[in-house]
């Protein structure tokens, strides 16, 4: 995958949307110039089975009209299913030798935490990692501590080349303390979510 795809990396799922429609708010990402998309649907009432795959078949297509890459979190088998652009798995997931079989041309990315972790990843095969969470994040109940951007400083200087995306707490305001740290981007869930201003907030992200 391009380095460049993970500049802006918007995650939501139906829980982060509050009372707006998730498919309204992820066209308004796309529209404000997100550069990845990943569908993570969790907490206490996700979508599941065929309301699940329906939401997700929609994402599909909205993320294809913008040619936008789509990916889906944990669920291998509705990835497989709808034909997604790629997985993103945690340390609990399936490991990513087993994901490749099913994913031979498809973007693999893998949350990681630590040197072992990410060692692991890279040469396991993943096309991308996540390394989170940087700040205090409210999106993600079971989040570990906040980490701050010295492990990411040090996976940059162990791979100076490998697509690398900062997580949890991320705004406009300190995106820049990821990047300057070695990030190709930044993913986020609330900054974007509940942005007043989508436009805006993508482009801060991008710098402009
Ligand atoms: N993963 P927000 S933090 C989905 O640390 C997720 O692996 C994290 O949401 C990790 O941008 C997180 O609202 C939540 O903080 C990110």
């Amino acid at each position: 995958m391009n380095r460049t795809d993970l500049a802006v990396y918007f995650i939501m799922g139906t829980e982060n949307c509050n009372n707006e429609s998730p498919l309204s708010v992820l066209e308004d990402a796309l529209k404000a110039g997100i550069t990845i998309f990943q569908l993570r649907e969790k907490g206490n009432e996700p979508l599941m089975g065929k309301e699940l795959e329906q939401f997700a078949r929609a994402c599909r297509s909205l993320c294809k009209q913008y040619g936008v890459p789509f990916i889906v979190n944990d669920d291998v088998d509705l990835a497989l299913k709808i034909d997604a652009d790629g997985i993103h798995v945690g340390q609990d997931d399936t490991p990513i030798e087993e994901i490749r079989e099913k994913f031979q041309h498809k973007i693999i990315g893998v949350s990681v935490h630590n040197k072992e972790e990410m060692v692991k990843a890279v040469e396991g095969g993943a096309d991308y990692v996540g390394i989170g969470p940087i700040f205090e994040t409210k999106s993600k109940p079971d989040a570990k501590k906040p980490a701050g951007v010295d492990f990411l400083k040090d996976a940059r200087k162990m791979y100076p080349n490998f697509p690398i995306v900062g997580i949890g707490g991320i705004t406009p305001f300190n995106a820049h303390m990821v990047l300057e740290a070695g990030a190709d981007g930044v993913a986020v869930i609330s900054a974007i979510c509940n942005s007043n201003n989508r436009s805006q907030t993508v482009q801060q992200f991008k710098g402009k």
